[in-house]
């Protein structure tokens, strides 16, 4: 169906052209994956995304069990898209370890995830964060925790005089399984000392993941999209992400993240269309050929958007959630209160024409509903 598409009369020839290569497997460079936001119809570009996702993940779509854990929201960073902060809130929080142990003491057994992600605290270091996971961990033996963005793993390393491997690598025998994506924004230098020119650069991100892959521990990528940021700032950040998961191959999943107006210094900048967004999710499914999953992050886009993403290069639902996070409900999410019963994610998943297939942290699966 796609070939006959691809030999219809009108079709741009270097259109043509580069969805020719990603039938055939090819490798899409910088300059076409451009030319794909700039002039591919939203359907061709959901058929292309969908033909790489089905030689990735067949025809299953995964979700997880999930809960969050936001440690604080004191952060000593400024960026302009933050609604969470406590700068911005005027609403501090700052857990103590038995407080987030009670949260975990509380959940559920069938649980399989806990994300950790908050605030860059002034006066924590990783010694803290490192005696956090293992309190959690003799709590809660197996759950995979995925835990600190590279920005937070900055700063508390550095405040301990140590390098990024020493610090991941004390992480790493408290017991942190994964590190999520966070912090990425947008790579390129001059869009990102507009949005959050105080906070960790790009090279420090980068290097900070490859540090952990070469330690085996796997990590998400995400972009914050929908802003000042241009089609080819895009390009730029997807192939600085691509170029080092060739080296490491330590990148398990990517996400994008949409901007949201509410509550923060950036508003009048405004969202972007649906459109966009599932334009967004089939290029970066598209152009990263190495990375294995692609993750819708419901509560940031709504319920049935995410199911619609699953069209266009998306094979992963994050998560169950339980109503435990807050960046993006004070960024002004449809869903003030994000939880998604299995009952709900099997739903979406089936409307999408998938399997859906519980996963646990390493995407190994728990069950496949039949
Ligand atoms: O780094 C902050 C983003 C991120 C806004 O790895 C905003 O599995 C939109 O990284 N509008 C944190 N986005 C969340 C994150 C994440 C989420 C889910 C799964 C995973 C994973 C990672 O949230 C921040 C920033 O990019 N963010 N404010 C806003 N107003
Ligand atoms: Fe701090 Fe994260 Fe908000 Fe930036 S996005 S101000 S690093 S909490």
């Amino acid at each position: 169906m796609l070939n006959t598409l691809l030999t219809q009369a009108g079709m741009d020839g270097r259109i043509r052209d580069i969805s020719q290569k990603v039938l055939d497997d090819i490798r899409i460079t910088s300059e076409e994956g451009l030319l794909l936001f700039e002039k591919a119809g939203l359907g061709l570009l959901g058929m292309l995304a969908d033909h790489v996702r089905r030689n990735k993940n067949g025809d299953n779509a995964y979700y997880i069990r999930n809960f969050h854990i936001e440690p604080t929201n004191l952060c000593v960073y400024n960026c302009k898209f933050c609604s969470y902060s406590a700068r911005q809130t005027g609403n501090p929080w700052d857990y103590t370890i038995e407080e987030m142990l009670d949260q975990v003491r509380n959940l559920d057994t069938t649980i399989q995830e806990l994300h950790i992600v908050g605030g860059v605290h002034p006066s924590r270091d990783v010694h803290h964060y490192a005696t956090l996971i293992a309190e959690v961990k003799k709590v809660r033996p197996d759950l995979y925790i995925k835990a600190y963005s590279a920005i937070e793993l900055d700063y508390m390393i550095t405040r301990a005089g140590m390098t990024f491997s020493e610090g991941l690598s004390l992480l790493k025998e408290a017991g942190l399984n994964g590190i999520p994506g966070g912090g990425a924004e947008v790579f390129d230098e001059k869009i990102r000392s507009e949005i959050c020119p105080d906070k960790t650069g790009s090279a420090r991100w980068l290097e900070i993941h490859k540090a952990a892959h070469l330690l085996g521990i796997q990590t998400n990528a995400t972009i914050l999209y929908g802003h000042i940021e241009k089609y080819h700032h895009r390009i730029d950040h997807l192939n600085r992400l691509r170029e080092l998961q060739d080296q490491t191959k330590g990148f398990n999943t990517f996400i994008p993240l949409k901007y949201k107006k509410m509550n923060n210094p950036m508003g009048e900048i405004g969202e972007v269309s649906v459109i966009e967004d599932l334009k967004n999710f089939a290029v970066s499914r598209i152009f990263l050929d190495n990375i294995p999953h692609i993750k819708s992050y419901w509560p940031m886009l709504g319920k049935q958007i995410a199911g619609l993403s699953l069209s266009f290069g998306v094979d992963d639902l994050d998560g169950t959630i339980q109503d435990s996070t807050r960046i993006y409900s004070l960024a002004g999410a449809e869903d003030q209160h994000p939880s998604m019963t299995v009952t709900e994610m099997e739903l979406v998943i089936r409307e999408a024409g998938r399997n859906p297939v519980e996963r646990d942290g390493w995407y190994s699966e728990i069950k496949k509903a039949v």
